[in-house]
């Protein structure tokens, strides 16, 4: 029988450079036994949505270290649900402020982590969240 393997797009929207936790967290999703697609850095939500369509993920893992986390979510969650991916499960790391986790969550994040986060319990979590599928 064959293993249908999470997909997961790890995305970097926003125009800063920090891609470290992006591809810290891409190699432990993959090394868990993930499909990963890493988008790259400076992406818009459009071109994210897109991805998302395009490479038929389960999981859209958002990156964002500059603060814009407000602005860009909800567009992006927007643009998912506009393109009939609202079953798509998104997960937010980076600086993300105490109170906003609330917001985030609210407005259909299914996880928020910062910095220090364990792979581990991302990974925990997003088989958790897309429970159903394989590894
Ligand atoms: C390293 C670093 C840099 C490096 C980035 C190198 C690189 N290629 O990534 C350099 C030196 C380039 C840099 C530059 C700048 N930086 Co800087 N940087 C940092 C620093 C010290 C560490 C970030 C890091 O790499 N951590 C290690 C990784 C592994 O951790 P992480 O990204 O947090 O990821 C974890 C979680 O957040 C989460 N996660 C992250 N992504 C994802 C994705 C998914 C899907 C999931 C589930 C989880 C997840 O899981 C990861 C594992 O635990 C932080 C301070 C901090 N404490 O975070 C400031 C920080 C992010 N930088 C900051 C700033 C302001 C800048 C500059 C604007 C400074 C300046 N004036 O020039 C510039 C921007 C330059 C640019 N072009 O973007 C601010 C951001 C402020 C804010 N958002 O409010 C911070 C918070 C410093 C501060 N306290 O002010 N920076």
């Amino acid at each position: 029988m064959t293993e249908q393997k999470i997909r997961v797009l790890v995305a970097k929207p926003g125009l800063d450079g920090h891609d470290r936790g992006a591809k810290v967290v891409a190699r432990a999703l993959r090394d868990a036994g993930m499909e990963v697609i890493y988008t790259g850095l400076r992406q818009t939500p459009d071109m994210i949505a897109e991805a998302a369509l395009q490479e038929d993920v389960d999981v859209v893992g958002l990156s964002i270290l500059s603060g814009a986390h407000m602005a860009l979510a909800p567009r992006i969650l927007g643009l998912l649900n506009s393109n009939g991916q609202a079953h798509v499960k998104v997960f937010i790391g980076g600086i993300i402020p105490d109170e906003d986790v609330p917001r985030l969550i609210n407005m259909g994040i299914t996880g928020v982590y910062g910095p220090g986060s364990s792979t581990e319990q991302i990974i925990t979590d997003i088989r958790q969240a897309v429970s159903g599928i394989a590894t």
